[in-house]
This record gives structure tokens, C-alpha cells and sequence, in this order.
């Protein structure tokens, strides 16, 4: 933890409070390079977010086969007067808040003298996104405060300001990029921080017929394929190297016994990339893959464990239509 980096920053008269350690460009670099040089290659799909990737990924979340943004989006609208909680006087902690549309849906189902009482913390770890959040929530809305925080969460959670009624919402099933291990760290340090009663909202992909999911993440008009390439140029950015993602296949694939949908490059001739000013060089073999994303997918069992993890249970579970996607409220006990 690194707290002697905090540094306050103001977006007209909300704080912004940022915690993020200044990783220097080598430790990205080296944690690029280490993934680029394991036996199966990979790349974080974090690296997936920068201006081309963030508006591909948007364009991802208009597509008529991917379904996870419309059901969540869905089951959003009325998830207020389902939840059916007290508002009055709590902390709204977003985690990954990105542009918060998710947040304003929730924001709009409230009547405006419970939202002045409220406190919204927007948690994530681009600026630029806290300070574009801040901007538009401060125009809709008439909260009591707002204070944006610049954090990675997945380390970051005892920093949140601790109260003592809190709700805590992690949305757009990001959660289904975590690994097993991560999943469990996240929920038991989410847990440590949480106080008796407070909530946890968290949207979740469900695991459905094959066909469906596939379909999400190989859509007809190539913007996935597109989206995948994309973080190639990221890389060759952030580690001077000269991957030709137009030697590169899109692969994606539902992952059964995993339940999780797995994302690759695959290299479509014997290649020699070279990386790092060309002090480092990496070979692909014809249909050899970079493995850039896995995005998990959750049944009712799989979430009651994870809520175990952090000392929680099911308070509630919301679903669209289709029953394809879950909002899960959890309780901490
Ligand atoms: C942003 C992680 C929820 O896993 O569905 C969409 C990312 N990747 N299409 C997902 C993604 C390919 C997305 N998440």
C-alpha cells in the first residue's frame, strides 16, 4: 500500500483523491515482457482500455450478440424499488466506475431528497474516467457530496472512507475477468473492509446455452476481432515492439469445464516479433496463441461461495428475462 502518493486533485469543487502508486513504465513493461515470455504467451486484458480499445469496446456493448450490457442494463432500471433498501444516509462506493452510466440508471430511480443525502465515491483506476464521471453526475444529479477516488481496487480497498452504512456496487460483470484467485483475495478483502449490514451489488454473466455465449464474442460484424487486435498496438506502445496484428486471428472460444470464455490471438504464420527496442526477441509458431482474456461466467453456487469468501450471503438476486445475466445483492453478516 502505498499511501504516501496520495495526491489531491479537484474537478471544479469535487476532490479526486489518488492512491494510485506511480508504477513506473518499467514495471509495466517488465509485466508485459514476463507474459510475452511464459510458456503460454499472454497479455492482461487490461491492456485492452486505451482510447481505440475503450471506444471499440463500446461499440462491442451496441452489438446485437452481445447480450451481457442490454440484460444488466435491463435489470438496472428497476433495481431500485426491488432492492428495496434504506438509501437514506449511505455511501455509494462504485468500484470500476468507468464513464458511471450504470451508476446514473440507479441515481435516476431515487427520489432527489434521499439523493442529497447520499455520498457517491466513483473508484477507479483511469483519472480521466473519474474526472469525465464527475463532471456528468454533478450536472444530473443533486447528491450531498461526491469524492472520486484514483485506486486499483484489487489492492486498494481498506483506503475507501469507512462509514457506517455503505453500498458497495461493482457492475458490467468485470468481475468475470478475475482468475479463481483473484476472485477469492478480491471478496475477502471487500469483506475485512465491509461493516455488519452493508451491501454489496454485483453484476454477474450466468453460465447459458453454449451457443449464446460464443456468439457474444464472435459477433458477425469482426468489432470483437477488432477489439482483440487492438491490444496489440497497446503493447507494441507501451513496450516498443512491432506486432502486425494483421498477422494475428481473433479466437474465442466457451470454455466448459472452466466455465469461462477464453480469448486468444492466434498467429496465422511462424513469426519473430521484437520487443523492447529490439533487445528481446519472441517466435510464434503457425497457430501458436496469446491468450489476451478470460471472462468468467457465474451459476447461483459459484455465488454463494464467492459471497462466503467475504463473510456475506445472499440478500437478494435479480435477473433479466432471459435469466442470462444476475445483479446479486450480498449482505455482509
Ligand atoms: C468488460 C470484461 C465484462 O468479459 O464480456 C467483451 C469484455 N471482451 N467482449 C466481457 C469483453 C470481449 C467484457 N467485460
Amino acid at each position: 500500500m502505498n499511501f504516501i502518493d496520495e495526491r489531491v486533485i479537484k474537478v471544479g469543487e469535487t476532490e479526486v483523491l489518488n492512491f494510485l502508486p506511480r508504477r513506473g513504465i518499467n514495471n509495466v513493461k517488465q509485466e508485459i515482457l514476463a507474459g510475452l515470455t511464459s510458456p503460454q504467451k499472454y497479455i492482461s486484458p487490461k491492456f485492452f482500455y486505451d482510447k481505440k480499445g475503450s471506444e471499440l469496446f463500446n461499440a462491442i456493448t451496441q452489438l446485437k450478440e452481445y447480450y451481457p450490457t442490454n440484460c444488466e442494463k435491463e435489470i438496472l432500471s428497476s433495481i431500485v424499488s426491488r432492492l428495496n433498501i434504506d438509501l437514506r444516509n449511505i455511501d455509494i462506493i462504485e468500484l470500476g466506475s468507468g464513464d458511471s452510466s450504470k451508476i446514473s440508471s440507479i441515481f435516476r430511480q431515487i427520489a432527489p431528497d434521499i439523493l442529497s443525502t447520499i455520498t457517491y465515491y466513483p473508484v477507479d483506476i483511469s483519472q480521466s474516467a473519474i474526472s469525465n464521471a464527475i463532471q456528468g453526475i454533478t450536472e444530473r444529479f443533486e447528491l450531498r457530496k461526491i469524492t472520486g477516488i484514483v485506486a486499483d481496487f484489487h489492492h486498494q480497498l481498506d483506503l475507501i472512507p469507512n462509514k457506517d452504512k455503505r453500498l458497495f456496487c461493482f457492475l458490467g460483470s468485470t468481475i468475470g475477468n478475475f482468475s479463481k484467485r483473484e476472485v477469492d483475495n478480491f471478496m475477502t478483502e471487500l469483506g475485512a473492509s465491509m461493516n455488519k449490514g452493508d451491501g454489496f451489488l454485483l453484476g454477474v454473466d450466468m453460465v447459458k446455452d453454449t451457443r449464446v455465449i460464443n456468439a457474444a464474442y464472435n459477433d458477425s460484424k469482426g468489432i470483437t476481432a477488432q477489439f482483440n487486435k487492438n491490444i496489440l498496438n497497446v503493447i507494441n506502445h507501451h513496450t516498443q515492439s512491432d506486432f502486425n496484428p494483421d498477422n494475428f486471428e481473433h479466437l474465442a472460444y466457451y470454455n466448459d469445464e472452466q466455465q469461462r470464455i477464453e480469448m486468444h490471438l492466434q498467429s496465422t504464420i511462424p513469426q519473430t516479433i521484437m520487443l523492447n527496442n529490439n533487445q528481446l526477441s519472441i517466435t510464434l509458431g503457425k497457430g501458436e496463441t496469446i491468450h489476451t482474456e478470460n471472462s468468467y461466467k457465474y451459476t447461483i453456487d459459484k455465488l454463494k461461495q464467492i459471497g462466503e469468501m467475504g463473510g456475506m450471503r445472499i440478500g437478494g438476486l435479480y435477473s433479466d428475462a432471459k435469466e442470462w445475466f444476475n445483479l446479486v445483492y450480498f449482505v455482509k453478516g
